[in-house]
């Protein structure tokens, strides 16, 4: 590996953090490149549990540099108290560095995206609260204040005139109260002060980095079917976690990209509204959140369950140009007499193999099942490949061969040596 992305492969929680740690060991550079802190990745290191939002999960390892690239969006207080939470733990950030071309979050935002939450009612996004979609819509209205403007002399020009820009659409359409200018600007003096000595322009670390011949890992947030182009649209995020947002979140050029490994979670989940063809509503489901802890690391919800789908699956090794696959959660699936997998959509009379860009359309699918034997076996302490049950095996040998792209990981826990290589 010399530069390797890590994406989420499904609808997000696919268990990045934990890989991305499992591949930083051997990283020199770690750049998270989209979203922000809706995003939660947990990692489990010996006894200790880490749950970062922001900061990439390379940080765990002490002296590896840590990147928040241009394409994420920062809220500064997270931030600050991510830095916080991590030195009170005993783990340093002094390689941390954040991108001067990065979008900062400001409290209008998260007010806007509680207000239009509201708005849309029962036809809500179901998104976290945390201000993504506002900061991204300002970005691209050519409005929004990056972190090199909060240390510059303009910032208190900006400030004053998008919290008043702000303040008026609050109270003009949602007929809720607007911020104080002065009070939010010298919270945000005092955030710039303590974050600038992380400033820099990163692109120039990472395309030095490569050329140089180091290994960069690049970290997903969310995943394929959340991406603002690709995903399950208006059912998404605002960011693009697809391979391709590397490129534009980061400032490279596709030819320094060598691999892309995804995510793939051994069943489906989904926090959020939004179409899940293979989402299950019985004790199976019920089953999988359990086992599985399938509650929202950012705001503890509880997610949607379902069967292995294998349609999106060959969306996303297309879209993302999958290189191989880690598989995650392997071990949730012990205890299953049946498993099913979903290698079709039925609607009407005809059966896609390609997943649909209308969610009018997607609603509408059946999933199209095949069955296969379960084990009983608990899986959690096998550590080669070939010590799992013949039917785990067979499970994942036609998981690759649905999906067409071979496993290079298979994990059977969350914590670090659960975890087996494949080639
Ligand atoms: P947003 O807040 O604007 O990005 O929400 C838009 C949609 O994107 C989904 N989304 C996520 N889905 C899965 N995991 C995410 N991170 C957290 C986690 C979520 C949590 O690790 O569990 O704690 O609830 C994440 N972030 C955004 C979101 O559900 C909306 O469907
Ligand atoms: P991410 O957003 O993709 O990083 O995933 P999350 O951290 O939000 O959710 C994945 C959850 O599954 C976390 O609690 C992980 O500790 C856990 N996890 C990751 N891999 C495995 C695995 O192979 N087996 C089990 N049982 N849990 C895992
Ligand atoms: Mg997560």
């Amino acid at each position: 590996m010399s530069s390797l992305v890590v994406v989420g492969s499904q609808w997000g929680d696919e268990g990045k953090g934990k890989i991305i740690d499992f591949l930083a060991e051997k990283a020199d550079v770690v750049v998270r490149y989209s979203g922000g802190n809706n995003a939660g990745h947990t990692v489990v290191v010996g006894e200790e549990e880490y749950k970062l939002h922001l900061i990439p999960s390379g940080i765990l390892y002490g002296d590896t540099p840590c990147i928040i690239s241009a394409g994420v969006v920062v809220d500064p207080e997270v931030l600050l108290s991510e830095i916080k939470y991590l030195n009170e733990r005993g783990i340093s950030t002094d390689n941390l560095m954040i991108d001067e071309r990065a979008h900062v979050i400001f409290p209008y935002h998260k007010s806007l995206d509680i207000l239009s939450e509201q708005r849309r009612g029962s036809e809500d996004i179901g998104t976290t609260r945390r201000g993504i979609g506002p900061c991204y819509r300002d970005k691209t209205d050519r409005m929004g204040i990056r972190v090199c403007d909060m240390l510059t002399d303009s910032f208190k020009e900006k400030l004053e005139g998008n919290v008043a820009f702000q303040n008026k659409l609050i109270r003009a359409v949602y007929d809720s109260d607007g911020f104080a200018f002065q009070e939010m600007y010298e919270k945000y003096i005092g955030y710039a002060e303590q974050i600038k000595k992380y400033v820099t322009d990163t692109s120039i670390i990472v395309f030095e980095a490569i050329k140089s011949g180091k290994k960069v890992l690049f970290e997903g947030a969310q995943g394929t079917l959340l991406d603002l182009d690709y995903g399950t649209y208006p059912y998404v995020t605002s960011s693009n976690p697809v391979a391709g947002g590397v490129c534009t979140g980061t400032g490279i050029g596709p030819t320094m990209i060598n691999d892309v490994v995804g995510v793939v979670k051994a069943y489906t989940t989904r926090v959020g509204k939004g179409p899940f063809p293979t989402e299950l509503f019985d004790e199976d489901g019920e089953r999988m959140r359990t086992v599985g802890h399938e509650f929202g690391t950012t705001t503890g919800r509880s997610r949607r369950c379902g069967w292995f789908d294998a349609v999106i699956l060959r969306y996303a090794v297309r879209i993302n140009g999958l290189t191989s696959m880690a598989l995650t959660k392997l071990d949730v699936m012990s205890g299953f007499e049946k498993i099913k997998i979903c290698v079709g959509y039925k609607k009407g009379d005809i059966v896609l193999t390609e997943f649909p860009a209308s969610i009018e359309e997607l609603s509408k699918c059946e999933p199209v099942f095949e069955e296969l034997d379960g084990w009983n076996e608990d899986i959690t302490s096998v550590r080669s490949f070939d010590e799992l049950p013949e039917n785990a095996k067979k499970y994942v040998s036609r998981l690759e061969e649905l999906c067409g792209v071979k496993a290079s990981i298979v994990a059977v826990g969350p914590k670090r040596d659960q975890t087996m290589v494949l080639k």
